[in-house]
């Protein structure tokens, strides 16, 4: 599974809040439209229940167009609803302990932001890593400043998972991101933020390609 688990260009993630007033539900079907083949439910303050609710819905819509869906963080919700894998942080339970949870067949991902935790991550039983973030970015709270090219390079030339740049990633530098090796790339506001998602990713898609 995890040679093949970031085989695709785009990763994308939902944000509601940056969503320009449409729902996941509706950001999620246009990303699908669009032919995302990989997604993560990522809503850092909604109630456990209400994410539940959404997890169930973007779980059915994420099947039926044999999309890959990754829950951030919460173990029970990914188990629950059935989804691909489960997306961690560093001040999250420990891989050991996630994939005792989860089990052998999901995805665990791991986010990472120095060499240090990459060559950690290899020491792990983890699907791929997160590599960022690249750029600046207020999307996500808490996070370090901005690793820039250079830990990306870091990992391409000495790291062998798979992984996925982030982080501040827009239209107008993914061709920086691309050049210094990744080959997938998420994004959040970017996309969800987008008037027209499905255009938005069809642009990105043109220039990683
Ligand atoms: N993780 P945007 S940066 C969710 O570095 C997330 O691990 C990061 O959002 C990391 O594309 C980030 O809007 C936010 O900058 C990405």
């Amino acid at each position: 599974m995890s040679q093949k688990v970031l085989d695709t260009d785009i990763y994308c993630l939902t944000g509601e809040k940056f969503s320009q007033g449409r729902s996941n539900i509706e950001v999620v079907k246009e990303m699908i439209a669009a032919g995302v083949e990989i997604i993560q439910y990522r809503e850092k303050k909604k109630d456990m229940l209400e994410k539940y609710q959404e997890a169930e819905k973007l779980r059915h819509l994420t099947q039926e167009a044999g999309v890959t869906f990754i829950i951030n963080d919460d173990i029970d919700l990914a188990l629950v609803v059935d989804a691909d894998g489960v997306h961690v942080g560093q001040d999250d339970l420990p891989v050991d302990v996630v994939r005792d949870l989860i089990g052998e067949d999901k995805i665990i991902g791991l986010s990472t932001h120095s060499p240090q935790q990459a060559r950690e991550a290899v020491a792990q039983d983890v699907d791929y890593i997160g590599v960022g973030p690249i750029f600046s970015t207020d999307t996500k709270e808490d996070v370090c400043a901005p690793v820039g090219l250079e830990y990306l390079e870091y990992v391409v030339e000495n790291i062998d998972l798979p992984f996925v740049a982030i982080g501040g990633i827009k239209e107008d530098n993914v061709e920086l991101v691309v050049e210094k090796g990744a080959s997938c790339v998420a994004m959040i506001t970017e996309i969800v933020g987008a008037e027209d998602i499905q255009e938005k990713i069809k642009r990105i898609r043109q220039k990683i390609n």
